[in-house]
């Protein structure tokens, strides 16, 4: 069945990946709960730009500075796959910016992973990730 759900899959862009860290101890402190609305940290960062400054974000990358896939090592510690990369500049396939990261999938009987990886340096109890995608 693995196999099939990668036929399924078509080109996928990730064009920003955005990962928050709240800290809240390392007790039976119940997480935060979500912001809602005009709340959270994007509300005060219009088109997320400056976002990575807030001291509130361990993570961010927009892709803006790389040219080919062979750029993401700077920012990602881990790539499966980056001959099925590709940094896209199609206007039509990037939200915000010039560029964003486009992976395309072969139909296959075999599974496949194509993907992009990043260990944190620190341990979060809470993280909260925001990434846009377009299948
Ligand atoms: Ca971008």
């Amino acid at each position: 069945m693995q196999a099939s759900l990668a036929a399924l899959i078509p080109p996928l862009l990730l064009i920003a990946l955005l990962i928050v860290a709240l800290t809240v101890g390392r007790s039976e402190t119940p997480p935060p709960s979500l912001p809602e609305g005009n709340a959270g940290i994007a509300a005060r960062y219009p088109g997320d730009a400056d976002i990575e400054k807030d001291p509130a974000v361990v993570f961010h990358h927009d892709f803006e500075d790389c040219r080919t896939p062979a750029d993401l090592s700077a920012k990602w510690d881990v790539m499966y796959g980056p001959e099925y990369m590709n940094i896209t500049e199609e206007p039509a396939n990037v939200s915000g910016g010039l560029r964003a990261l486009e992976m395309t999938i072969p139909r296959q009987q075999r599974s496949l992973s194509v993907d992009v990886g990043r260990s944190l340096a620190e341990v979060r109890d809470v993280l909260f990730l925001r990434f846009y995608t377009k299948f």
